[in-house]
């Protein structure tokens, strides 16, 4: 496992359970992301909402919260008529509902960018992007006919490619 300098400093200084996600990450073992939610149901997000992994990672989703039953679905046309927003070769995912506790997990092989979202928490904005090896850039589909579009809060809540690359995890509550 080789970590940078520059991605050991931050990790030091940041939380924990980020550092050992990087280690996992860059030591390409399965990463978890918490499907998280205030107690009184005001707030709900993944957290990482960005992660880089590599060909071959495996992505665990763990429901964390207490109060709230979460999805990681792709957007992905034969799932739920979406537009597609992982690589054209990418296998589609639905974790379908996970109650507290539950898990599920998938593996990425294809190299690209995957957004996916919890399907009761979308129009909240609980959405997240994950980054597989080093695409040239965000491959998103052309809108086609008859697809369901993404609502705003959705859209504006994915952290940028560069971004998930150059940090390796991003976090936001
Ligand atoms: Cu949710």
């Amino acid at each position: 496992m080789i970590l940078t300098r520059r991605r050991v400093l931050e990790a030091g200084g940041g939380i924990f359970a980020a550092f050992l996600a990087e280690l996992a990450a860059a030591a390409g073992e399965p990463v978890e992301i918490a499907m998280k939610g205030k107690a009184d149901g005001s707030h709900v997000w993944f957290d990482p909402i960005g992660l880089h992994v590599k060909p071959g990672q495996t992505v665990q989703w763990a429901n964390r919260d207490r109060g709230n039953s979460h999805t990681a679905t792709s957007y992905h046309p034969e799932i739920f008529e979406r537009v597609r927003r992982i690589p054209a070769k990418a296998k589609p995912w639905n974790s379908d509902y996970l109650l507290p506790d539950e898990t599920f997990s998938f593996r990425f092989d294809e190299e690209g960018v995957y957004d996916y979202y919890c399907v009761p928490h979308e129009h909240a904005g609980m959405v997240g992007r994950i980054v597989v090896g080093n695409p040239s850039g965000t491959e998103v589909a052309a809108e086609a006919t008859g697809l369901t579009p993404l609502p705003t809060p959705a859209l504006n809540g994915f952290p940028p490619v560069e971004e998930i690359v150059a940090k390796g995890i991003v976090r936001r509550e």
